[in-house]
């Protein structure tokens, strides 16, 4: 049980992330961003995977750590490390994008981490259904929501002034807590979870932004009432219409995103060639095609999406491209319409804050 009781090591300073090709965004607490441009594998290697911390990374003592379970339950629980493990567990891929990836990009400037195009990543995760554990506790029907609570608090700086500290929580509606996908994960890229990324147990939902996969998980409430925490009021919130009236929703399901990795922004290319456009792909459900256009969004050609589908993983895709006889500069953009349908907008959604960015993104190259 060597494995259970310690981390996989991860970055030991945000210096060592940084030799390893990571940005740092933020050292302390450290917010680390995948170099998009160097995206190859439909897998991110941990190593390169990015890291969104809201305040220091707890320290977890592992043999005295323990889930607790409580609220609107039949049986409270308190379970270990090891008692998580006799639980059968599974793997499944799936992207994790941050719900402020892209926001540099926004205009005019706006707060929070300054993301390019690097707060998603993609790796396996391995960890025990939600489900099995909320089966055991034997939820009442009064429930209506799960709060699931971090062991990392802080005390939030924005005006005006919070509650004192906080923790780390966010919720889901029973039903996508009842989904046999919800993970509460212990192992990604198949080794136990490094330091940054939640040991000893983080919840994984597939198909939401990230901020609901709650890192370093001590507490699940099952609750009788909606959750107005701070991390989806003040923070990944966003303006949904109800009634035709716009209404202050928690952030939850991925929109469609295509970002291309290559080329970057003013990247020299070289004219009468032939140039792989290449990137990624993702939303709630599977991707059904992704177009690019070499010409500000006049003319759209269809990517060639690469490898199968897997279920809640990115696609990567590429283009091959006939680059123009005459020196200047080209704006590439790529778009992804989804299974259900849904295409990516051209111009950024209003009401949506400085969160869930996933217009298209213009690339300028100049040819030379
Ligand atoms: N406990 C806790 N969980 C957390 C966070 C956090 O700060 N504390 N950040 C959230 C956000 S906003 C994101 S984008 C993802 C990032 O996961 P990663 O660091 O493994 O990439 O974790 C989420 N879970
Ligand atoms: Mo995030």
């Amino acid at each position: 049980m060597q494995t259970v009781l310690s981390p996989s090591r991860g970055h030991a300073t945000p210096a060592e992330a940084a030799s390893k090709g990571m940005i740092i965004r933020q050292k302390q607490p450290e917010n680390l961003e995948f170099r998009f441009e160097t995206l190859k594998n439909f897998l991110t290697p941990t190593a390169e995977f990015y890291v969104r911390c809201h305040f220091a990374q707890p320290e977890i003592d592992a043999p005295s750590w323990r889930l607790r379970v409580e609220g609107e339950v039949g049986c409270s629980l308190e379970l270990s490390l090891e008692d998580l493990r006799q639980i059968p567990s599974r793997t499944l891929t799936s992207v994790l994008e941050c719900s402020g990836n892209g926001r540099v990009f926004l205009v005019p400037k706006t707060v929070g981490v300054p993301w390019e195009l690097g707060a998603v990543s993609n790796a396996e995760w391995t960890g025990i259904p939600l489900k099995s554990v909320l089966e055991r506790a034997q939820i009442k029907p009064e429930a209506v929501e799960v709060i699931f609570q971090g062991a990392d608090s802080g005390e939030p700086s924005d005006e005006p002034k919070k509650p004192g500290r906080v923790p780390f929580a966010r919720s889901l509606p029973l039903a996508k807590a009842l989904e046999p996908d919800v993970l509460l994960a212990f192992e990604m890229n198949h080794e136990p979870l490094t330091k940054a990324h939640g040991w000893p147990l983080r919840l994984l939902v597939p198909d939401w932004y990230a901020m609901a996969s709650v890192k370093w998980l001590t507490r699940i409430i099952v609750s009788r009432q909606p959750f107005h925490g701070y991390f989806q009021t003040f923070e990944y919130a966003v303006f949904q219409p109800l009634h035709e009236i716009p209404s202050l929703m928690p952030a939850r399901e991925l929109e469609p995103k295509a970002q291309i990795a290559r080329p970057i922004v003013r990247e020299f290319i070289p004219a009468s060639t032939e140039y792989r456009v290449h990137g990624a792909a993702w939303s709630s459900c599977p991707i059904a095609k992704v177009e690019v256009s070499v010409n500000g969004g006049r003319d759209w050609k269809e990517a060639r999406l690469l490898g199968d589908p897997v279920p809640h993983g990115w696609r990567l895709w590429e283009v091959l491209w006939r680059t123009p006889s005459r020196p200047g500069a080209c704006t590439l953009m790529a778009r992804a319409t989804d299974s259900q349908g849904r295409t990516q907008p051209l111009e950024r959604p209003a009401g949506r804050l400085n969160a869930v960015i996933s217009h298209v993104l213009p690339i300028e190259v100049q040819i030379k």
